[in-house]
């Protein structure tokens, strides 16, 4: 409990939720947590010691956990998530308040960015930290072994021993990004998560070698607004778009090919590239390696021009194998509505651009934005057939923090937020439906206009992975299960 005596050496057990728990490394894939490791990284340098249950990598009992819980007598158990983990984050500390009422479940990641406090109106959480936490945990733990309580703390917001909530905003950035320096992967067992993700991506790339897959995060934060993502101003301005180094990003590809012998990165940002000389920087320090390793990155629509072959041909001679960029909707109308702030011609031609340079193209698009006809649909899929590219498809999910989350509040498509946001699901799955289509249309005209891009570009894909194209588990509305039986 807040306030309570501190013992000089907090107890402190980190737990990595599987967001996915369906999910598990034998039977698809499970992502490496970047955030996580990066906060125990810095908790680890600041002298505290930790023990970690990784639910990704180790799925456990409910009574397991029960005994893991009461035995430890944890001083601190900490986790992060989603707004989308946010019901599983719950029942964490819910369990662990019953067994062991005096520990600080403190929690972090995006779910703390709810309004309201709402991650610590809604559950039994003691701690929110708000923002980035690798320092704000070490000010806590800091303030816990002083047996202060942790008023003004930037970021961290609490609840005191009378269950009263003392607020505080998100936290701005401690350090300049390359200052916080590598992740201690194996804090985690990363060789599971290299095996787990190698088959999965072998899968989908079509065996291209002895492949190490490992995901790696190389910027922060992004700088557009789009009116369906969860980036507003206020995370923006506490989480502006931050990039490390070239020479960083290239040192720590070179660590990970070197220790792990992971010879292909996934560029796990939101925006890996904003401008080309981006690109060409890292190009540079990629070049000065010479590693024989592959990558898969994310920009935006606009990057590459006509003009731009040379710079396409040299990603690819480096290893970019694939980019990602969202074409979200083919239909002027309805990008201008998403502020997407892109063109359809500028899609069409970075992905000729990328054909010839032989750089693979991945994009994302859109179905079911407020307004959105079948005609829209159509064109969506037009400009996706005419460009040779199965999109993976999404159907608008109204995420907390966004334009549409607000407008779907207003209109009255959700009722109860609480409950909407526990059961939020994924965007694979048609929720809530703000066109004036009915549900059977806009799920079955989208899923023939896949079926036709399929059948054109002669792709094995069956029917039932043409929206998913791995099972994602967790059924809209389904019974969710967070320990395994
Ligand atoms: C990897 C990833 C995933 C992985 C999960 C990885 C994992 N093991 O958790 C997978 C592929 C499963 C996934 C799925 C989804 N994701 Co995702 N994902 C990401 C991604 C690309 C990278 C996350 C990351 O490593 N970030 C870098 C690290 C350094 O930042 P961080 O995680 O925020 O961590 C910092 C803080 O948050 C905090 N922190 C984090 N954890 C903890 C824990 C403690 C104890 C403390 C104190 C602090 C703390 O400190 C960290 C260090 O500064 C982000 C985009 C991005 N680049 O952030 C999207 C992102 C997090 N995902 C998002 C979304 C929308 C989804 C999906 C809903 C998409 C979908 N299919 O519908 C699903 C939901 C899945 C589910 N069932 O919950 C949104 C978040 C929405 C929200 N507001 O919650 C993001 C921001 C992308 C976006 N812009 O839309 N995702
Ligand atoms: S959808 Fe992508 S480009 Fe748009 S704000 Fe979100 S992360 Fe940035």
């Amino acid at each position: 409990m807040i306030g309570a005596e501190r013992p000089t050496n907090p107890r402190i057990l980190f737990i990595n939720i599987n967001p996915r728990p369906e999910w598990s490394r034998d039977k698809t894939l499970i992502y490496f947590n970047n955030g996580l490791c990066q906060v125990m990284t810095h908790v680890k340098k600041s002298g505290y010691n930790f023990d970690l249950l990784d639910f990704s990598v180790t799925p456990i009992r409910k009574d397991e956990f029960v005994e893991h819980i009461s035995q430890g007598r944890f001083d601190v158990v900490a986790f992060g998530g989603m707004v989308h983990t946010l019901w599983q984050m719950k029942e964490i500390a819910t369990l662990v308040k019953l067994v062991s009422p005096e520990s600080c479940v403190v929690v972090g990641g995006y779910a703390t960015m709810l309004e309201k406090d709402a991650v610590l109106q809604w559950t039994c959480a003691d701690v929110a930290i708000r923002g980035e936490g690798e320092f704000a945990l070490v000010d806590l733990l800091e303030r816990m072994k002083q047996g202060r309580d942790f008023d003004g703390i930037p970021g961290v917001a609490y609840k005191d021993r009378e269950g009263v909530i003392h607020p505080a905003t998100i936290r701005k950035p401690d350090l300049p990004l390359d200052q916080k320096g590598f992740p201690e992967w194996d804090l985690f067992d990363i060789e599971a998560y290299i095996q787990s993700g190698s088959k999965l991506v072998s899968h989908h790339l079509g065996a291209l070698r002895n492949l190490r897959f490992f995901p790696i995060i190389t910027t922060r934060g992004c700088p557009f607004r789009c009116t369906f993502c969860s980036n507003n101003p206020i995370i923006q301005a506490h989480n502006p778009y931050r990039r490390h180094s070239p020479a960083f990003v290239a040192a720590m590809i070179k660590e990970l090919h070197d220790h792990y012998s992971i010879n292909h990165f996934k560029f796990l940002d939101e925006l890996s590239f904003l401008t080309k000389s981006d690109v060409e920087l890292l190009l540079d320090e990629l070049d000065l390696l010479n590693l024989d390793v592959t990558f898969e990155a994310i920009c935006r629509v606009g990057l590459f021009g006509e003009s731009d072959l040379a710079l396409a041909q040299r990603m690819k001679a480096a290893g970019f194998y694939r980019l990602f960029y969202s074409l979200e909707s083919g239909s002027p109308r309805i990008l201008q509505l998403m502020n997407k702030q892109i063109s359809i011609e500028a899609f069409s031609t970075q992905k000729q651009v990328l054909d010839a340079a032989g750089i693979s193209s991945g994009t994302n698009v859109i179905v079911g934005y407020p307004t959105e006809t079948e005609e829209d649909i159509a064109q969506t899929f037009k400009v996706c057939r005419e460009n040779a590219i199965l999109p993976s498809v999404c159907f608008l999910l109204p995420i907390p923090g966004s334009e549409i989350y607000d407008l779907a509040l207003r209109e009255g498509y959700i009722e109860n937020e609480q409950k909407y946001i526990f059961d939020i699901g994924e965007q694979q799955y048609l929720k809530i439906n703000m066109t004036d289509l009915t549900d059977e249309q806009l799920y079955s005209c989208t899923v023939n206009h896949l079926k036709k891009i399929r059948d054109a570009l002669s792709l094995d894909v069956p029917d039932e992975n043409l929206i998913c194209s791995v099972n994602i588990g967790g059924k809209q509305n389904g019974k969710k299960t967070l320990f395994v039986s």
